[in-house]
């Protein structure tokens, strides 16, 4: 790696000024019920980005994060899926696209679209209610989101297990929360794209094309949508898309960990939680993990191979205690953490890495927060530690930007990004652990 390695530059962070401005990005993004992830570029309610945020507002009102979290449940479908995105009816149908009238969904609670984000949602439920039990008891909040918690978990581990091995599988990129990532590259040559001239984009107003998807790219996942859309978002048919992938699975297994906790509170039995905990764990570590790649991989169900690209997505099986040893070793060899900013979306030595285009290569807050979280699982506190300051300096040099290229912290996207925000608001407020003396999953980093 020859090129400067940013995090080694000694810069300040303005803790207490740094938290204001996060708390004013939450302020001002909030929309009465919920908040938009940005007001420009994503105008309505994300179904991932509102549990990250949840869980940072929790520490400014823990009230709103509740409310967060409900507005999302409210919009929950018969079948148990949590939408991935939520239609705002005040907001210009026509502000983003896919917008409400593609989806043709009518009839649900709310205009929403048929896809589903990683579950991160039992985790963000757990931790705003721990912010303020008297108050989450008070609104019956942990009593009415439990039984749409347990319907959205049954939705994943059943109507989306279509291998039969007890993984989700994701059925659109945009259901990994990594869009673009160069792991759905592969899957995607089997798709037709739409044509570019059939359809409006509306992102390229708000952030530029070079960061973004190519137009081939959101032609493929046109066609994917409208496919899924017209089989009446069958989960029983063939899928000309459908991966297991290790993010959303691990996040799965931690969420049903926070269901167990929910339902303890609740003083109802965990564990039925427990064993789909551990059921989960065992199948990502037997069809996900590659020895040979030190990484967890996803699975393409068509042919039932991994899909040979590591990304962070492979890495976030930290947060369930997964092989750590060989993760850590993967951390600092291929995506340098300690001398980049945060944690880079994708394998630093490939050939296709770019750290400016969506999912590909950028350093992302919210994947930062999730190996924060799996460093302190596993007990690699100098790397957690590392990565706390990473995500501040991130933050303020970027102006809570929506992410950054790794080797510059050259912010991107869009600016005061809520997630970015909420993150970072959750790292000041948040228990950090002091750094251990000696790190009992320390690896050696190479000298490169
Ligand atoms: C990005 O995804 C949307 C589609 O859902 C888009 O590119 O238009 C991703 O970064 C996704 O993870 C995120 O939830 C969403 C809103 O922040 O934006």
């Amino acid at each position: 790696m020859s090129r400067p390695a940013t995090t080694d530059i000694p810069v300040d962070v303005d803790e207490n000024r740094l938290r204001r401005s996060a708390e004013r990005v939450l302020l001002a993004n909030w929309t009465g019920r919920w908040t938009v992830p940005s007001r420009e570029l994503y105008p309505h309610q994300w179904s991932w980005d509102s549990a990250f945020i949840a869980i940072g507002l929790r520490h400014l009102s823990p009230r709103r994060a509740q409310q967060e979290l409900e507005s999302l449940l409210g919009a929950q479908w018969p079948d148990g899926r949590l939408p991935h995105i939520v239609f705002d009816p005040r907001t210009d149908p026509d502000a983003y696209f896919p917008g409400p009238d593609f989806w043709r969904t009518t009839g649900m609670p709310a205009r929403t679209s048929g896809l589903v984000q990683p579950p991160v949602h039992a985790i963000a439920v757990w931790e705003v209610f721990a912010a303020d039990p008297a108050l989450a008891r008070r609104r019956g909040f942990l009593a009415r989101s439990y039984p749409k918690l347990v319907r959205w978990h049954e939705y994943l581990r059943v109507r989306r297990d279509l291998a039969g091995h007890g993984l989700a599988a994701i059925r659109h990129p945009w259901e990994s929360g990594m869009d673009n990532s160069p792991a759905w590259d592969a899957p995607l040559l089997r798709v037709e794209p739409v044509d570019a001239g059939l359809f409006q984009r509306r992102d390229l107003r708000h952030a530029a094309a070079a960061d973004r998807p190519t137009n081939v790219d959101y032609g493929r996942y046109v066609r994917l949508a409208a496919d899924y859309r017209d089989s009446g978002y069958a989960d029983d048919g063939g899928a000309d898309f459908a991966v297991e992938d290790p993010m959303f699975n691990a996040l799965l297994a931690a969420s049903e960990a926070a269901l167990a906790a929910i339902a303890g509170e609740l003083g109802l039995p965990t564990g039925r939680h427990w064993e789909n905990h551990e059921s989960i764990r065992a199948a990502l570590d037997e069809r996900l993990f590659s020895p040979t790649d030190n990484s967890y991989l996803a699975r393409d169900l068509s042919d039932d191979r991994h899909i040979p690209e590591r990304t962070i997505s492979g890495l976030v099986p930290l947060i369930v205690g997964g092989h750590p040893v060989e993760l850590l070793e993967t951390v600092g060899r291929r995506f340098g953490v300690g001398r980049v900013s945060m944690v880079p979306s994708y394998d630093l030595t490939a050939d296709g890495f770019d750290g400016a285009r969506y999912w590909r290569g950028p350093s992302w807050f919210n994947t930062a927060w999730l190996m924060l979280r799996g460093f302190r699982a596993v007990g690699a506190l100098r790397q957690a530690t590392g990565l706390r300051h990473s995500i501040l300096l991130a933050a303020t040099r970027s102006g809570f930007r929506e992410y950054v290229d790794p080797y510059t912290t050259a912010g991107h996207g869009s600016d005061n990004f809520s997630w970015t925000a909420a993150a970072v608001l959750d790292l000041l407020r948040g228990t950090v652990p002091a750094p251990a003396a000696s790190d009992p999953h320390g690896v050696q980093e190479p000298s490169t």
